[in-house]
């Protein structure tokens, strides 16, 4: 079921690293020599504790009944657990992938306690949801990053979230108002770049969205700016459709920006469950996505959604909503998420 290779990564995986949202960078990143980094580095994880709370009242009082009922680790047992993470949206099929997994540990590694049970399982969990090691490099720039997805599901305000963090790093952003469709919409951006002090590039309600795209390119070569964030409008009224708007807009970029990173990012409303699921796939036919961005996870009590999604998809999840202010965005780190869903908060107040 499992090959030496395999142990290895769960081993390396063992010692949770909690990385700030700030401090991906290696250079950055060193702890040790770098006392207000760590504590960024646990503010992080608190902030991400807090954030899964619903979740985490939810689950943990689950796997809590079904660790605390069970002296041996027997079908029983592995059925009820099965059950809890079925309950908390995990998906079935990770469900049962991951528990067969587990039954193969439990059996070759000799475990007898729950204690080792729920710690190999959350291990197991963080396994199959990796961030590859480059999936923010766009943040440094030259890049453009196109943000879509359906109504409502927090494109805006991700942007908004994306770009005051870029800022706070000492980026040059702008941002572009592609959402023509209401004036709102552009209303919505604009204040996000007023709060963080970036540019946006608009255009009147109705126009060209492409157009809109077109102006911030050029205004993003004129102004030097490290990284454009494009917002769009979230009307999917039909795949065709859809597909020639994106398209249309991917060949401007291309060839107004060619020498730029692109980053096509899918925000997906985790309350939203397995539809959230479809909703990638149905993007994934029109769209080359190289991320997921997985909002409002603190407004749902079955955040194991994002286990799903990170572990069944092909594409990373690479950031998660938490709140709707300005920080509440945060890298998405499977080993810090895992840990927060499974291990050790039995006795904590949550
Ligand atoms: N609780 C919570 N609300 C969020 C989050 N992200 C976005 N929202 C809210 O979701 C609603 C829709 O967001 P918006 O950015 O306008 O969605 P858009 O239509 O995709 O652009 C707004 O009320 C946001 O404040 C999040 O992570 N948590
Ligand atoms: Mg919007």
């Amino acid at each position: 079921m499992y090959d030496s290779e395999y142990l290895k990564k769960l081993s390396e995986i063992d010692s949770i690293v909690e990385k700030p949202y700030l401090s991906n960078d290696p250079e950055e990143a060193k702890p040790e020599e770098h006392p207000a980094e760590e504590e960024a580095s646990s503010g992080v994880f608190a902030k991400l504790k807090a954030g899964l709370s619903k979740t985490r009242k939810n689950l943990v009082y689950g796997l809590d009944t079904v660790f605390g009922a069970y002296a041996d680790l027997n079908d029983e047992f592995f059925e009820d657990l099965e059950e809890q993470l079925i309950m908390a949206d995990v998906g079935v099929h990770t469900t049962e992938e991951v528990l067969d997994e587990l039954r193969s540990m439990v059996k070759d590694e000799r475990i007898r306690s729950t204690g080792d049970c729920r710690a190999a399982l959350a291990r197991l969990v963080a396994s199959r949801m990796s961030v590859p090691e480059d999936a923010y490099s766009f943040e440094k720039g030259p890049s453009v990053v196109l943000v879509i997805g359906v109504n409502g599901v927090g494109k805006t305000t991700y942007c908004g979230k994306l770009a005051s963090a870029l800022k706070k790093q000492g980026r040059k952003v702008i941002m572009a108002a592609a959402d023509t469709f209401r004036a709102a919409a552009t209303e919505q951006l604009i204040m996000w770049g007023d709060r963080a002090g970036v540019d946006v590039i608009s255009g009147q309600e109705g126009s060209d969205p492409a157009s809109v795209i077109y102006d911030a390119l050029h205004a993003a070569r004129a102004r030097h700016a490290d990284i454009l964030i494009c917002d769009t409008a979230g009307r999917l009224n039909n795949k065709k459709n859809l597909m020639n708007e994106l398209d249309k807009i991917d060949r401007i970029i291309s060839r107004e920006l060619p020498d730029y990173k692109r980053e096509n990012l899918i925000v997906l409303d985790a309350t939203t469950g397995q539809n959230a699921m479809s909703q990638a796939r149905d993007f994934a036919e029109v769209s080359d996505i190289t991320g997921i961005v997985l909002t409002k996870m603190d407004g749902t009590a079955k955040g194991g959604i994002a286990i799903a999604i990170a572990s069944e998809l092909s594409v990373p999840v690479k950031f998660i909503g938490v709140g709707e202010g300005v920080d509440d965005i945060l890298r998405f780190d499977p080993a810090s998420f895992a840990q927060a869903m499974f291990e050790g908060v039995s006795d904590e107040q949550i």
